[in-house]
């Protein structure tokens, strides 16, 4: 009995040795130590045994059992141990490969110059306003004293949502909808998307950004409007800039003007930028209309107010040198890293 203990030991010292994976172990486990393993059989038989040999087998039988279990042990942690150091192994990271670049992003020019329109405005006491980018046509045009026959509410010109609709041509709908609410002095800008149905080319896109702003109070003038524009132009282009003004026609304002400013590469001495002229266009501008006033409410023999628009893309393509205003629009990051 003793010799057969020991062989027992012996087989499963042996298969253990042989083992190299979990299941094989789990086999071994069963075989020796199971409900029917071959340590359990003679556990079971004990009974046959004499009253002198039953402790001393007992013991031994034990004693096997215990072994067993501890060569199962260590068998088993030395198969984890050897699993894991091949996981680590395979799942090793290689420091020296090449990283993948996060490339940082950059502000659009058209939101770097609108960061600095808004700032020289703020500091000058102007609010900034904002509103829908489909309008009434009563918001984009009636309001604004613009005919029902005039060529830019023509379907030619506009995005037509439905009869009454309209993707905004001009942000001056912001404007009304501030004279409407607020009472003078009224002192704002309206940034924004305008949308012109032009096809495209370098100068002219459906999508662009208009800046418009306007004063109300008692007492404005042509003068305010002058001094407030060219102290503008000087914050934006540089201190020594002149500005001049023409006479226009704008059916909202009454009068009418366009604003150049001397040339800010040249200085007035004629350039390709300003293409000789040493004159640049700046912005549209003029004493708001009566009737856009008393559209809002707003009674014109007690108020007066000055209104301006300008492009903020033409502004942006003259600081950087941009000749083409699709550019701005394409998203191209050969073109956008520049800036
Ligand atoms: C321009 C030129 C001149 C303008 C007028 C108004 C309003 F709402 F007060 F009547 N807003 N903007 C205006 C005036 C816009 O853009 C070239």
């Amino acid at each position: 009995m003793k010799e057969k203990l020991e062989a027992i030991k012996a087989a499963a010292l042996q298969e253990l040795k042989e083992s190299v994976i979990k299941t094989e172990i789990e086999n071994i486990r069963v075989k020796y130590l199971g409900k029917k393993g071959e340590l359990t059989q003679i556990l079971r038989g004990m009974g046959q045994l004499s009253n002198e040999e039953r402790p001393i087998v007992g013991k031994l039988a034990n004693e096997v059992r215990g072994d067993i279990e501890i060569l199962i042990t260590k068998a088993s942690d030395l198969i984890k141990n050897k699993e894991s150091e091949q996981k680590l192994k395979s799942e090793v990271i290689d420091i020296s490969m090449p990283g993948k670049k996060q490339t940082v992003g950059k502000r659009h020019p058209l939101d770097l110059t609108l960061e600095k329109i808004n700032d020289i405005f703020l500091s000058m006491g102007f609010a900034i306003e904002e509103g829908p980018e489909v309008e009434t046509d009563y918001y984009n045009f009636e309001a604004l004293n613009i005919p029902k026959d005039h060529p830019a509410r023509g379907e030619q010109d506009t995005f037509y949502i439905n009869d009454s609709m309209v993707l905004r041509t001009q942000t001056s709908g912001i404007q009304i909808r501030t004279m409407e609410i607020q009472k003078p002095p009224i002192k704002m800008i309206a940034p924004g998307k305008v949308y012109r149905s032009d096809a495209a080319d370098a100068t002219h896109s459906p999508i662009f950004y208009q800046i418009e702003g306007l004063i109300v109070d008692k007492g404005i003038t042509f003068a305010d409007l002058k001094g407030t524009l060219e102290l503008f132009t000087q914050k934006m282009f540089g201190d020594k800039i002149k500005t001049k003004f023409r006479p226009h026609h704008f059916p909202f304002t009454e009068p009418s003007a366009e604003m150049d400013a001397t040339c800010f590469v040249c200085n007035g001495e004629g350039c390709k930028v300003c293409k000789g002229s040493g004159w640049i266009e700046i912005l549209g501008c003029g004493m708001v209309h009566p009737k856009v006033l008393q559209n809002c409410g707003i009674d014109p023999e007690v108020y007066s107010g000055f209104a301006f628009g300008f492009g903020l893309d033409r502004i942006t393509m003259l600081k950087y040198g941009i000749d083409d205003i699709r550019a701005l629009y394409e998203s191209d990051m050969r073109f956008l890293k520049q800036f």
